[in-house]
């Protein structure tokens, strides 16, 4: 298979078993327009839709590709001088928020990402409670984060806001960056290689956009100053966008700005995270053991200490056993 598609993260997929049928055109979705979809293929970049047949499979939720997703696209261009969406491959990680509305429906915002740069400024944007909501988003559906705080070159009093973020942080990576000067980029992108995806998320400008034009070189992304006199930003990024890093650097895909954090539980796919470790309870010294701070608890001991996961292991804890009403987390900032 073609090194472009290599850079896309087609190893990912190898690795899941996917093998390619001769003459299928393989594409990743960069971005959405409506029914239209741009997506990166060895060739290049193609334009792509939803075909009515896939319109209807979107009603019996089988397909609703996303911005991340990997596609097969048909080779036949007749019905509207656009090839259409053939196959939707299965997704390895999504990221996903609850929808709004007071029904639990699941919105995938990001197909397969590898991580999630959390983005958050040290401007009046500061706020841990909202950096956690943030980290949970990414922790609940299972994917490590990592906090970029920018506007580093703006404010004092870095090691009191880090100080304020240490109880929340569960041995997240954390950089203070400045998003137009790429030396203070260099750390944080350590976390990202070849073929891997990160996808930005956070409130409106915070520099997601700027983030992702300084590290392609070129101003490929909108941004918008923000209003001098408060910090709400104009949410100026209204779609989604995977970009291709230069030099093999690895994907990022922009997303707009988020005004509240709204955390996805797929309570299976934690179940299933953590049955392994739930056989070990008998093991725990107390029958009634929650597996949080008990002394002598067999759970516990198999979790790692201080990491992202075990942090998500006893939200775990926390929603099944029913000690506290998982709307905290779902809580609107
Ligand atoms: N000085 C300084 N300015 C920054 C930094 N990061 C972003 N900015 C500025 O903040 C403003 C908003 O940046 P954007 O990149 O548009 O923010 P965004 O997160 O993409 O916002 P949305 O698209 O609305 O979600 C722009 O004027 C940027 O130049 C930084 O680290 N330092
Ligand atoms: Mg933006
Ligand atoms: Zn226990």
């Amino acid at each position: 298979m073609s090194e472009r598609l290599n850079q896309l993260g087609l190893q990912a997929l190898l690795r899941q078993g996917y093998q390619p049928a001769e003459g299928i055109t393989l594409g990743r979705i960069t971005r959405q327009d409506r029914q239209r979809l741009t997506v990166l293929t060895a060739d290049g970049p193609v334009r792509a839709i939803l075909s009515p047949k896939n319109r209807l499979a979107k009603k019996n939720k089988i397909l609703t590709p996303v911005v991340g997703d990997w596609i097969e696209i048909e080779e036949d261009t007749s019905e509207s001088g656009m090839p259409a969406v053939r196959m939707l491959l299965p997704r390895f990680s999504k990221l996903s928020r609850r929808a709004a509305g007071d029904a639990p429906v699941e919105q995938v915002l990001v197909a397969n990402p590898d991580i999630v740069f959390v983005v958050s400024g040290l401007d009046q944007n500061f706020n841990p409670n909202r950096i956690q909501r943030f980290l949970s988003m990414a922790w609940s559906c299972g994917l490590p984060a990592v906090l970029l705080l920018s506007k580093a070159d703006l404010v004092d009093g870095l090691s009191e806001k880090l100080k304020l973020l240490e109880p929340i942080l569960y041995g997240t990576p954390v950089y203070p960056v400045n998003m137009h000067d790429g030396a203070s980029l260099e750390a944080p992108l350590l976390h990202l290689t070849t073929g891997q995806c990160a996808a930005l998320i956070g409130s409106s400008g915070v520099g997601k956009s700027t983030l992702v034009n300084q590290l392609l070189g070129v101003n490929q992304m909108a941004t918008q100053a923000v209003r001098a006199f408060d910090d709400k930003g104009r949410h100026t990024t209204t779609h989604r966008e995977l970009c291709v890093l230069p030099d093999n650097r690895g994907l990022i895909i922009d997303t707009p700005g988020m005004r509240e954090a709204q955390i996805w539980y797929d309570e299976d796919q934690l179940r299933d995270r953590y049955q392994a470790l739930l056989n070990h309870a008998n093991d725990c010294k107390f029958t009634n053991c929650r597996h949080l701070e008990e002394p002598d608890c067999a759970v516990k001991k198999q979790t790692l200490i201080n990491t992202q996961f075990d942090h998500l292991w006893r939200q775990y804890c926390l929603v099944a056993y029913g000690i506290t009403d998982v709307s905290d987390l779902i809580r609107t900032s």
